[in-house]
């Protein structure tokens, strides 16, 4: 177990301080964008803007925007640069710099030519691009490219972990290490369905090489992808609970074993579940929904042995500190520490990831998802897990990394204190509102604006109302936490360097450190996660491709059902 008195003054070199700096700010910097159609989605919902547009966008354009830039380009950013970083300070090593600088340019400029499909209003496809929707190809290309560059520096990672675990023969990796390897290797095995998806099929559809696109085989590549991709979001956020948060909190991690199963379990359980989003599409048999289904209940194991050792480890720290009782301990946790503001980051995405949970095993019972399945409670869902852990984690993490990379102090420190709890009260609003109305039968992904919050139209349904009204009023205090998280990263970046830049990880120890055998290698892991995607994925793709579904052309709107044949 890495030790809370190991030398701490290692720091990345200047070409990783730089790109690990740029892999931050840029994106950060597109969150604005993110951010903005995040708030015209709720006064869409809320019937305020009454409009097909706004502003100069249209509502698809501004959802696929939202959705592309938030869950997709930032996370996807961010968690290459926090790799590094975990990377470099726990093995203590460096990486070619032209490898890397390669890989940050085929990241920013997949991103450059997606942004511009979209922004051109060409690519309103939203995050998921189901066909037949079209999009231009620069959308598919610079997806790609996006992710062909985010897999360069795992590329690079391995051979250093290899090197380390040959140096250091009998020791334990570092588990920041195994945590971000086990979060990469998910990405990789996500990234394949992803790459046949967007390469075989929709960039020829949107070059015009092919008229039609199997749209089942679409859907089920993409959830190969998308689950997975749930968990590629979440692991980072682990990573920093499990390294990071019981010594924040002042005490111990409870086991150190439980973090590195959980890490090597999410390999072999994160991808065989993505049938559990398609539960209500054709082409399928039940019972491979259902096996989805059963693994879905297993792929939340992990999640569970990680609320346990957290419960633990924050209890452990709360005593430490002075509590007692069998409530009153959690009065002494540090909430309002301004110096150790990453345990509010941390500690709020925790208590939403209750919530999140708790409604993933909802969504993931095929009887109850026919309630829910594309209805508003499914954002709901997704806020509390993608907006909670995985993006408190990010924000606090991203302003630690720009102030310790860049040799500057923390500007607004109160402010930065608050950021998370604000946007855990505004998350915790929305979530209420949409999963209330999502209930009460009201879509996702419709513009309700002049239609269903709409007292002129025929379509009005005025019982979702006041529910997108709480929804409202949640994703404005959220906007407000993410003006005051944008006022402390900015003025932190931009203020006056004060010291060397330095990279000084908080590192917990454990209370309990088994020696972990059956956790100390990668391989069996991997080799079992590839046999069972084989058993859940090759006899439904088989079922996709020769059944009776057919390719369709694109979808136009003067022209929206697939001609008959
Ligand atoms: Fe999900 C849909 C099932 C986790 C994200 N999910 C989505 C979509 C997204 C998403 C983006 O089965 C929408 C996709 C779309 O656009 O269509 N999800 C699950 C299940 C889990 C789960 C079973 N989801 C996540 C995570 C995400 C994420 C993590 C992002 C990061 N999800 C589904 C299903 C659907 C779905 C269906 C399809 C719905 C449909 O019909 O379209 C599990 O992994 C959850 C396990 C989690 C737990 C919680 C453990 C609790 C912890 C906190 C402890 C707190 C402490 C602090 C210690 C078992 C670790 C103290 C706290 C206090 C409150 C005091």
């Amino acid at each position: 177990m890495q030790s809370a008195t190991r030398e701490r003054n290692a720091t990345l070199d200047g070409t990783h301080r730089a790109v690990v700096l740029l892999l931050i700010i840029i994106p950060t910097v597109l969150l604005v964008l993110g951010i903005y159609n995040g708030l015209l989605q709720v006064l869409y919902r809320a019937g305020i803007i009454r409009s097909g547009s706004f502003l100069g966008l249209e509502y698809y354009q501004g959802l696929t925007l939202h959705g592309v830039i938030d869950a997709l380009v930032y996370t996807t950013f961010f968690e290459v640069a926090f790799g590094y970083v975990v990377v470099a300070y726990f093995l203590r090593c460096t990486f070619d710099a032209r490898v890397t600088w390669l890989g940050f340019g085929l990241m920013l400029g997949g991103t450059l030519m997606a942004a511009f499909a979209m922004l051109d209003g060409t690519a309103s496809v939203l995050y998921t691009f189901y066909p037949p929707l079209r999009a231009n190809p620069l959308f598919y290309i610079g997806a790609a490219l996006l992710v062909v560059g985010s897999w360069i520096p795992f590329f690079q990672w391995i051979p250093a972990y290899l090197r380390w675990r040959r140096e250091h023969p009998g020791e334990k990796t570092p588990m920041g290490v195994v945590g971000m390897l086990a979060t990469f290797t998910v990405w990789l095995i996500a990234t394949l369905p992803l790459a046949y998806e967007v390469i075989v099929l929709l960039i020829p559809w949107s070059l015009g090489w092919t008229t039609t696109v199997d749209v089942m085989l679409a859907r089920t590549l993409f959830w190969f992808f998308g689950h997975p991709l749930v968990y590629f979001w979440l692991l980072p956020s682990y990573v920093m609970y499990y390294v990071m948060l019981p010594g924040l909190a002042g005490g111990k991690l409870y086991s150190d074993d439980a973090g590195r199963l959980v890490f090597l379990l999410f390999i072999v359980l994160s991808a065989p579940v993505g049938l559990h989003h398609q539960f209500a599409d054709p082409g399928i048999s039940s019972s491979f929904k259902w096996l989805h289904g059963a693994l879905t209940f297993g792929v939340a194991i992990p999640s569970f042995i990680t609320a346990f050792t957290m419960f633990a480890s924050l209890e452990d720290a709360a005593r430490r500190r002075g509590g007692s009782g069998l409530f009153s301990w959690w009065a002494k946790l540090p909430y309002l520490d301004r110096d150790r503001y990453l345990f509010a980051y941390l500690f709020t995405g925790l208590v939403l990831f209750f919530f999140g949970g708790i409604t993933g095993i909802i969504n993931s019972s095929t009887t109850m998802n026919n309630v829910v399945h594309n209805t508003a409670w499914v954002p709901a869902h997704f806020h509390t897990t993608l907006g909670g852990p995985a993006f408190l984690a990010f924000l606090g993490m991203s302003v630690f990394l720009v102030a310790q990379l860049t040799g500057k102090r923390v500007r607004f420190p109160t402010l930065n204190l608050w950021v998370p709890y604000l946007w855990t009260a505004g998350i915790l609003v929305f979530s209420t509102g949409l999963s209330v109305s999502g209930l009460l039968g009201a879509p996702r992904r419709t513009n309700l604006g002049p239609t269903y919050a709409n007292p002129a139209s025929p379509l009005y349904h005025p019982s979702w109302l006041i529910w997108s009204h709480v929804g409202l009023l949640g994703g404005v205090i959220m906007t407000l936490a993410m003006v005051f998280f944008f006022a402390v990263f900015f003025a932190t970046l931009l203020g006056k360097k004060e010291h060397e830049p330095v990279l000084e990880l908080p590192t917990s120890e454990a209370l309990h450190d088994g020696d972990g055998r059956f956790v100390l290698d990668f391989r069996p892991w991997v080799i079992a996660a590839v046999v069972l995607l084989a058993i859940a994925y090759i006899p439904p793709i088989y079922e996709v491709v020769t059944g009776p579904t057919q390719a369709v052309p694109a979808y136009e709107p003067s022209s929206p059902v697939a001609p008959q044949r």
